[in-house]
């Protein structure tokens, strides 16, 4: 381990700034700082670690990867000192194994907690990034790493009035420290993915008086069967737990788990069936990962959405309720496919009912409730947006990053992001995006593709500092051909026939383009190591801007935004 002076080639405060204590920045930070030796500082907008285990805390959250393979890998302690004591654990657990992570590796005393990163700027003079925060600070530092999450900027539809309704309420995503007292309440949910099919059957258990889920897009989900994990199991996953990891990261999905087949297109519905059914009793992502062409066969496809389907009307007393819960405008896992605890049973209970607003839209908010475009008027003392995420690129967008030549990411990325393996940006120089936008990240068990990107970018950094190559950055080239791989592959599968927010649908404005990418953690980690071991083709690698500059194509304007961005310069001149 090396001493922590700066090493980096420039006079900035720091050889790194990261910014986000969650999977990501943690391990960002211990990589950097512990094994390279580099000065760093986290920056966390949050009072503590956790990422996405610090914000939502509604009632219901735990992870629905498992637990044992929901974790980091990279080091054997924690892996050994730390124990699940669920197959799915709680938000709590979780966020203490964050903690635990944090304390273990003594990471704490390099964050500035409760801190928002407000813009990013490339300054080319001095060839460092300055990072300002929301208390008037400004970091440089030479190197700038976004570990902001995928699904970290909640989103709330701009309803009608509903400034003016006067009850109380919350996001999934933002959810209170303080307990919420739920007491004799009529409670509205609005959404039904994965966070709605999770708090749903909590809040109906709650002492409520009634709840009224509002959906919108029903959803395939398929039983978790969580269960406590005892000594026994956690020995047996320790004994294994090496190759279980390995088989993890070599798989496409990030999951240890076997497919049963490569197709069902030539099985009847009751091979089907056979198939299907010990994974639907066991619960969990082996469901998801029975069939290899589910993703990309519409005949698959439809024969596992088929046996969903019939799965929730046998799960539902009411048939018109039941008819409402089933999805049949589009395949299964074509919106990220949640796990469920009692979900569809919560709508046998009495107090519990559904609006399907594609047939009854929300009219607007009242200062007591919701209209409905039938006229009802529905009274509630409590709402909850179940609503989701400006996902994947909503986070960056806002911390106003601006790279060379004044071009900022939100005029860079105006038609949907551009990356090159959705690593980095052209035009944004030493800037690394953990799991940015065109990498696996969201299609697969998290902590896989996050260790990944880490361990890459802190390759990539040691290589550039021990080789005295002060700038990095992709090709205008490498990247038109990493988006336009990206389309392709994702053209190819069933994910594109659906809205939802793999395709940036769900936030009204965002240009419509499939985000992650589609190819596979194990293709992807093959590609981006090969990348390395050739020398970072398709980067720019540099000794100074200007020669960054000249030896990088220009980033790459269409016409209209250079137009724009010339008449701005003008303006400002006048
Ligand atoms: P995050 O955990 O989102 O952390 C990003 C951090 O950046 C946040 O703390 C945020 O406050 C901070 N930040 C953002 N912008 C700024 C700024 N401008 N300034 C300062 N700080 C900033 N994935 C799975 O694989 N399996 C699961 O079971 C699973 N369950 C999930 C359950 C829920 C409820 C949700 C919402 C997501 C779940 N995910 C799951 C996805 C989950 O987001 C990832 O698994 C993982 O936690 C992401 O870690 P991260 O560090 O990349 O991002
Ligand atoms: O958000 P979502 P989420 N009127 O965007 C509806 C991870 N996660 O927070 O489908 C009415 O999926 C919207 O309807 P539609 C996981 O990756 C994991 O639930 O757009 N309804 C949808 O039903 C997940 O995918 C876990 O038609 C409106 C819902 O709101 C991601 O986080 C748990 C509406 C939003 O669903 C996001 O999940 C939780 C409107 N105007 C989250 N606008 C685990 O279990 C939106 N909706 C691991």
């Amino acid at each position: 381990m090396r001493e922590n002076d700066r090493h980096t080639a420039t006079d900035a405060d720091y050889d790194a700034v990261v910014v986000g204590a969650g999977f990501s920045g943690l391990y960002q930070l211990h990589r950097l700082r512990d094994e390279l030796g580099l000065s760093v500082k986290l920056v966390e907008k949050a009072n503590d670690v956790g990422g996405t285990w610090y914000w939502n805390r509604y009632p219901g959250a735990r992870c629905d990867s498992e637990s044992h393979i929901y974790c980091y890998s990279f080091n054997d302690e924690i892996m050994e000192e730390w124990q699940w004591s669920e197959r799915y654990p709680r938000q709590p657990e979780v966020l203490e194994y964050l903690r635990f992570v944090a304390d273990h590796l003594d990471l704490r005393k390099d964050i500035e907690f409760g801190t928002e990163v407000t813009s990013a700027t490339f300054e080319e003079d001095t060839g460092t990034w300055q990072v300002e925060t929301d208390d008037g600070e400004t970091l440089s530092s030479q190197f700038f790493v976004t570990a902001v999450g995928c699904l970290s900027t909640p989103y709330v539809p701009d309803f009608e009035n509903r400034d003016a309704y006067q009850g109380e309420t919350y996001h999934t995503g933002k959810w209170p420290h303080d307990p919420v007292d739920f007491e004799d309440k009529r409670v509205a949910v609005i959404g039904t993915g994965a966070s709605g099919i999770q708090t749903i059957p909590e809040v109906a258990r709650a002492d409520i008086e009634h709840l009224t889920v509002f959906q919108r897009t029903p959803n395939y989900a398929v039983p978790a069967r969580n269960r406590s994990l005892d000594d026994e199991d956690w020995e047996e996953i320790q004994r294994n737990y090496e190759e279980i990891m390995a088989e993890a990261h070599d798989d496409g999905s990030g999951l240890p788990f076997d497919t049963a087949r490569e197709t069902a297109a030539d099985l009847t519905m009751a091979d089907i069936e056979a198939v299907l059914e010990p994974r639907w009793e066991e619960g969990g992502w082996r469901f998801l990962v029975a069939f290899e062409d589910l993703l990309v066969n519409p005949e698959t496809n439809e024969k596992v959405s088929q046996y969903l389907r019939e799965k929730i009307r046998g799960a539902v007393d009411d048939p018109e309720t039941a008819e409402k819960l089933v999805p049949t405008d589009h395949y299964y896992a074509t919106k990220r496919p949640p796990l469920h605890t009692d979900y569809y049973d919560t709508f046998n209970r009495d107090n519990v009912s559904l609006v399907d607003v594609t047939e009854t839209p929300v009219d607007r908010f009242t200062t007591g409730g919701i209209r409905t475009e039938d006229g009802e008027d529905r009274e509630f003392d409590m709402v909850i947006f179940a609503t989701g995420f400006d996902a994947m690129t909503g986070t960056l967008l806002r911390m106003d990053i601006e790279g060379r030549n004044g071009l900022t990411l939100e005029e860079r990325w105006a038609d949907g992001p551009k990356t090159y393996l959705g690593l980095g940006v052209q035009g944004f120089p030493n800037m690394f995006t953990v799991t940015g936008p065109q990498s696996p990240s969201v299609l697969s068990n998290m902590p896989v593709p996050i260790e990944n990107h880490v361990e890459w970018i802190s390759e990539t950094i040691g290589d550039l500092v021990e080789g005295g190559t002060p700038y990095i950055e992709p090709t205008g080239v490498a990247e038109e051909d990493w988006t336009e791989h990206n389309m392709d592959l994702a053209q190819e599968t069933l994910y594109t026939t659906v809205d939802s927010w793999y395709m940036n649908e769900n936030i009204p404005g965002k240009p419509t383009v499939f985000v992650p990418y589609p190819g596979g953690v194990d293709i992807y980690q093959d590609t981006i190591r090969e990348v390395r071991e050739k020398g970072y083709e398709g980067f720019t690698l540099a000794d100074s801007v200007d020669d960054l500059g000249r030896r990088g194509e220009s980033p790459q304007l269409g016409v209209f935004e250079a137009m724009e961005l010339l008449h701005a310069d003008l303006m400002e001149m006048a």
